[in-house]
């Protein structure tokens, strides 16, 4: 607060210095019913893979279990879980797709 006080004009202190968004993971979940190219095509339309890297992920999902199409801040990754879990749900597969922090 004084006259050419650095510590003052220097200052980056924790009310106005901004920290990193936290960041998550999409995640897809296997399931026995859900046809592979279908999620093919998830992968490609909501997660700008092309068809060798979508087929990969799908794949890991199937063998694994899971597998991670991004990671992304917050409102990205939940606006991507309910556009796939609700294109899944209009093509009538059960196809899952979830978030976890990273
Ligand atoms: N296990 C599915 C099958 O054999 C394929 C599949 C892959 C389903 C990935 C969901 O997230 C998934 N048809």
């Amino acid at each position: 607060s004084g006259w050419l006080d650095f510590e003052e004009l220097t200052r980056t202190n924790s009310e106005t210095r901004l920290r990193p968004p936290s960041l998550y993971k999409v995640v897809l979940n296997n399931d026995d019913y859900t046809p592979m190219e279908f999620v093919v095509e998830v992968l490609q339309r909501f997660f700008n893979m092309d068809l060798e890297k979508a087929t990969e992920v799908m794949l890991t999902v199937h063998y694994q279990g899971k597998g991670i199409c991004g990671v992304f801040t917050a409102e990205v990754a939940e606006t991507k879980v309910v556009q796939v879990n609700q294109y899944a749900k209009e093509n009538e597969h059960p196809l899952l797709c979830t978030m976890e922090k990273a």
